[in-house]
């Protein structure tokens, strides 16, 4: 069976890599529709042998659509995704806009793909680097329990969209030059005082919390809560922009319940689903986000005992964000409702 497919935001960053993952997955489509603002219709994309030209999203493009996958900010997908949902469509949404509503799954498939089913027409995709610490999470939870999190991430500028690679590409020339390096963007385009990126590192992914945390590092607390479905796992995180263009990075300290050895999390993560175990330090082994960049998997490596908590485990986990984070998420959520017949 092949279905009508709408892709809402499809000339963005993550726009451009769920139509690559589309293709490359050879999901099973009737008819896809590729919609925008105003701004970028009119726009043609190629997708397999066809040019498609993108339409201005509007509430009546969503008649006949079985699967909608928004991608478009937070506002737009406010607006319209109920005009989907009324229109018979069931909308996979990479926003934040919905992520916490209790009516709303927040999948990762290898995590939680059985709370699909509970949807009423909305399925949110978490943040990027929320999904790969989930993934990685989840096995390790199953087998030896886990009480406590604390993670910092080392974050890629695709993160922040195109306009944020462009900023990195700019100001990294301007320093290699000697040339004076104008900061516009980064790290909140809305806020007052904007910092390079190139040559430096910033502690601030989204807008300050009046708790102190960044909205990136409480995306990271509520969500993976709600995915795992522990309101009582104690989870911290400090998120941080570095200048390089894919993959999320992340240390992660984890406190699990049973004594475990170094040896069983490996085990345990090198046949869990969607993860692959790169952990040889002999040889000098490790994930890092340029071999991360462009696969569909987590990568996870450096696993190891805290010195002093037997209970404690340091991990360091690597994904592409722009895949396995957004693109290849959703695209595995849609795979899921079709397969379970959950549409
Ligand atoms: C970043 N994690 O790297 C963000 C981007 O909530 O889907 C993803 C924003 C989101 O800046």
């Amino acid at each position: 069976e092949k279905y009508n497919v709408a892709l809402l935001g499809a000339t963005g960053a993550v726009g451009q890599k769920i139509l690559e993952t589309l293709e490359a997955k050879n999901f099973p489509i009737k008819q896809l529709k590729l919609l925008s603002s105003p701004r970028s219709a009119g726009t043609k994309i190629k997708f397999k042998d066809e040019i498609i030209v993108v339409e201005e999203a509007k509430p009546e493009s969503f008649e006949g659509i079985d699967i909608a996958l928004f991608s478009a900010g937070g506002s737009v997908s406010k607006r319209l995704a109920p005009e989907a949902v009324k229109r018979g469509a069931v909308v996979i949404d990479n926003t934040s806009a919905y992520r916490m509503d209790e009516q709303v799954p927040l999948v990762v498939p290898e995590v939680n793909e059985g709370d699909i089913k509970n949807h009423k027409g909305i399925i949110a995709n978490p943040n990027c680097s929320t999904i790969q610490m989930v993934a990685a999470l989840k096995p390790i939870e199953e087998k030896f329990g886990l009480k406590r999190v604390v993670v910092s991430t080392y974050q890629a500028v695709s993160g922040a969209g195109a306009q944020a690679v462009e900023e990195l590409k700019r100001q990294a020339q301007a320093f290699l030059n000697g040339e004076a390096v104008d900061a516009q963007l980064l790290p909140v385009k809305s806020e007052p005082n904007h910092y390079p990126i190139a040559f430096n590192a910033l502690p601030q992914i989204d807008v300050f919390q009046d708790n102190g945390y960044t909205f990136e590092e409480m995306k990271m607390i509520n969500e993976t809560k709600k995915i795992m479905n522990r309101e009582d796992l104690h989870v911290a995180a400090t998120c941080v922009r570095l200048p390089f263009f894919t993959s999320h990075a992340e240390s992660v300290y984890i406190e699990v319940e049973k004594d475990v050895t170094v040896e069983e999390i490996q085990h345990v993560l090198a046949h869990a689903p969607g993860l692959v175990l790169k952990d040889d330090i002999k040889n000098q082994q490790y994930p890092t986000p340029l071999d991360a960049a462009g696969k569909t998997d987590v990568f996870v490596g450096r696993v190891r005992k805290d010195l002093d908590n037997p209970l404690g485990i340091h991990l360091w986990i690597v994904s592409d964000n722009l895949l396995k984070g957004a693109a290849w998420n959703s695209v595995q959520i849609a795979e899921s409702v079709i397969k379970n017949n959950w549409l």
